[in-house]
């Protein structure tokens, strides 16, 4: 992945833990570079290694750092100077979900070696969706929820958000269950 997902778990743990704890993580990861570049690819690898070694530093569940840093992201993107690119793919929460594979493809043009997931709505109301999620990646479901988290945080918006179909049971992709209200 690129190096802004990394930058981006790093900034998440410096601010709410200090660079103390963020270089305990780095070692316990066996990771000895001093710094990521936003714009290097780095192995899927050594991002999981990160989330497990901040896992056992912080005493979370692998699932709850990867749901914080979910919730994290779009916050730490517009900050990065992805505003505008957050700004023009949805007017709505829903139509934000429409369009994240434009989006990613957007991303692409310029960064040709993303490697994006692929969503899809489906029996879509004004309140409720099901959102399909494919992706060449493994475990990142709790991740995925704690984006829309914070995606519908932006939008104003108390959402709810049930996994009913998993690849660990066996599923060829992950579909949630949404459920929104203007809050
Ligand atoms: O393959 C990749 O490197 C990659 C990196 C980030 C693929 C996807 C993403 C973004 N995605 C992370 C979870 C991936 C889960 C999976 O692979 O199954 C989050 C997608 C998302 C979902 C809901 C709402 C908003 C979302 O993301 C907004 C977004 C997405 C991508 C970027 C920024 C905001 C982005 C921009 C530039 C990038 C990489 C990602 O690369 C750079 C960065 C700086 C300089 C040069 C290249």
């Amino acid at each position: 992945m690129y190096g802004l997902v990394n930058k981006a778990i790093e900034d998440l743990v410096c601010t709410q833990f200090g660079w103390d704890t963020w270089q305990t993580i780095k070692r316990r990861a066996g990771i000895d570079l001093p710094v990521f570049l936003c714009m290097q690819q780095y192995p899927d690898d050594l991002t999981y290694k990160l989330v497990n070694a901040a896992s056992e530093t912080l005493d979370m569940p692998p699932a709850a750092i990867l749901h914080a840093f979910g919730t994290y992201w779009t916050q730490y993107t517009a900050q990065e100077g992805y505003g505008e690119l957050l700004g023009m793919t949805g007017d709505t929460f829903q139509e934000f979900l429409l369009n994240l594979d434009t989006m990613h493809a957007r991303v692409a043009f310029s960064y040709p070696h993303l490697q994006p997931p692929s969503f899809e709505c489906t029996d879509m109301t004004s309140t409720s969706l099901n959102l399909h999620y494919f992706s060449s990646r493994q475990g990142l479901a709790p991740m995925v929820v704690g984006l829309l988290e914070g995606l519908a945080a932006l939008f104003n918006l108390k959402i709810e958000i049930v996994l009913t179909h998993s690849r660990e049971a066996g599923n060829d992709h992950e579909i949630f269950a949404l459920t929104f209200q203007e809050s």
